[in-house]
């Protein structure tokens, strides 16, 4: 079995740890093959690299790092079937899905490439005459990037092309599901000539090596997308490096008497179902007006039995496995939740045999305040909320510590506008599910889905860099502010 290493200084080496794990196709439960088990030590090297390269890469012109991630685009581009067929059988998404993660990860990189010909500052009037303002970005130094497996080439991409634009240089650490992903990601930025030091992986568990990456003293910023538990403990052993945090979502598709049956069923199915409900911004919740209720039900029930499990690499296969044992028992365990708090439509069945398959699930009559209705199970789950009017629909979406994506489908303009004011989420949809964000439009959530920080397009840059204000005076006298002679 194929063992991989590590990237540090521009050379693919062994952990200190002499120790591998193994990374499996979730479909088969076959091993993909070994990596290298991480730890502290391998991580100070890394940033030890970090550290030796940052001078020469902030100072390479923004327009020149760009050539580099132009080169990663053509490379991905070139690449794409044979990264995305890579995603399906380490992650288990479909291989459409797979191909649009690859797809994804070349748009982030040539917006980013573009804005190595803008990292604007902005121009501004001073108070005083004959002086000048300005403002300018700088990068921030070391930043370790920690990202999961639902998006395994698309997040590090996020994440790796504002770094890199920006001047930074890197630690990244992907997730222990799908360390193949990011290694071949790497692998890709190193044909394309970044160079040795800007960019390193260490793969291995977060309570060693995404642990090491968060405390470590030289590192300035960090950038996360995973789960609440972790995101909150880096935000408490970060001290005062600058945190982006993407911590998930329990997000809401509100459905009015007016809405067009049909388009939702297509929505719903694709939000909820499609990439295994694994995906932060899935549709979990349809919040629906009960008058449409049953008629909904009907029409998705009749779909959504139709749906086929298996191996995303056959073309026949709408849903994909979950990500691994965990999953499938998560899931399970929200299955018995449910059965107590509403009523099972469809579902509820972990699949026997190989993979870690679950049947697409779906309850109705939840409340608003049910378990299975606020927290995020990660699955193929869907709760059904019954409502009576557009107020009692945007409280209960309203109604969790969670805000990344939300959508309603209407054919009144008025319903529309009120949800996009009232509804708490950082991402809103109207007549449209809850997925398939672009990257040149910033990604994040409000309350409990993160920090305050976005990702992506323009925002990406401001995560990765830090502003600086200028003031040239060119009065040849001592000129003072605020009034003062
Ligand atoms: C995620 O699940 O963390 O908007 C990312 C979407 C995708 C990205 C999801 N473009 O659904």
């Amino acid at each position: 079995m194929k063992v991989y290493k590590n990237y540090i200084n521009g050379r693919w080496i062994e952990s200190s740890s002499k120790k591998t794990f193994q990374s499996l196709d979730p479909a088969t439960n076959q091993s993909i093959g070994k990596f290298q088990l991480g730890n502290e030590k391998d991580v100070d090297s890394a940033i030890e690299a970090a550290k030796n390269s940052f001078k020469e890469w902030s100072d390479t012109p923004a327009p020149k790092r760009a050539e580099i991630l132009y080169e990663i685009v053509r490379l991905l581009k070139q690449n794409k079937q044979r990264l995305g067929r890579l995603v399906t059988t380490e992650m288990g998404k479909v291989l459409k899905e797979g191909l649009g993660d690859v797809q994804e990860a070349i748009d982030i990189f040539e917006y980013m490439a573009g804005e190595g010909r803008r990292l604007f500052g902005y121009t501004t009037p001073s108070e005083l005459k004959n002086k000048f303002c300005m403002t300018v970005r700088k990068p921030i130094g070391i930043v370790s990037l920690i990202t999961p497996w639902n998006f395994p080439t698309a997040i590090p991409a996020w994440k790796l092309s504002p770094a890199l634009i920006c001047g930074n240089t890197i630690v990244f650490k992907p997730s222990s599901d799908t360390p193949l992903c990011g290694i071949e990601m790497i692998k890709i930025l190193e044909k394309a000539g970044v160079p040795k030091g800007v960019v390193n992986l260490i793969t291995g568990p977060g309570a060693t090596v995404g642990k090491r990456m968060i405390n470590h003293p030289d590192v300035r910023g960090i950038s996360f997308t995973g789960n609440r538990g972790t995101g909150e403990f880096i935000l408490k052993n970060a001290g005062i490096k600058k945190v982006g945090l993407e911590l998930g979502g329990k997000n809401p598709i509100i459905v009015m008497d007016d809405a067009d049956l049909d388009l939702v069923k297509e929505g719903v199915i694709w939000g909820a179902f499609g990439t295994t409900g694994q995906r932060c911004t899935a549709a979990s919740r349809v919040i629906i007006h009960k008058d449409v209720k049953e008629e909904f039900e009907d029409l998705l029930l009749k779909d959504v039995e139709k749906l086929k499990l298996g191996h995303g690499l056959k073309s026949s296969t709408d849903v994909g496995p979950l990500i691994n044992k965990a999953a499938v028992e998560k899931t399970h365990k929200y299955t018995s939740i449910g059965k107590r708090e509403g009523k099972l439509l469809t579902g509820g069945d972990i699949v026997k045999g190989q993979g870690f398959f679950y049947k697409p699930t779906i309850f109705t009559d939840v409340s608003s305040n049910a378990r299975i209705a606020k927290e995020e199970i990660f699955g193929p789950s869907l709760a059904i909320v019954p409502i009576n009017d557009l107020n009692e629909a945007i409280k209960v979406a309203n109604n969790i510590e969670y805000g990344l994506s939300s959508s309603i489908y209407t054919n009144d303009i008025a319903n529309a506008f009120k949800f996009i004011d009232k509804v708490e989420s950082g991402i809103s949809y109207v007549n449209s599910s809850t997925i398939g964000a672009e990257v040149h439009l910033p990604f994040g959530g409000v309350k409990g889905t993160g920090n305050g920080t976005r990702e992506a397009g323009i925002e990406g840059i401001h995560e990765f860099s830090e502003t600086k204000a200028i003031y040239i005076d060119y009065s040849g006298k001592l000129q003072k502010t605020q009034g003062i002679d």
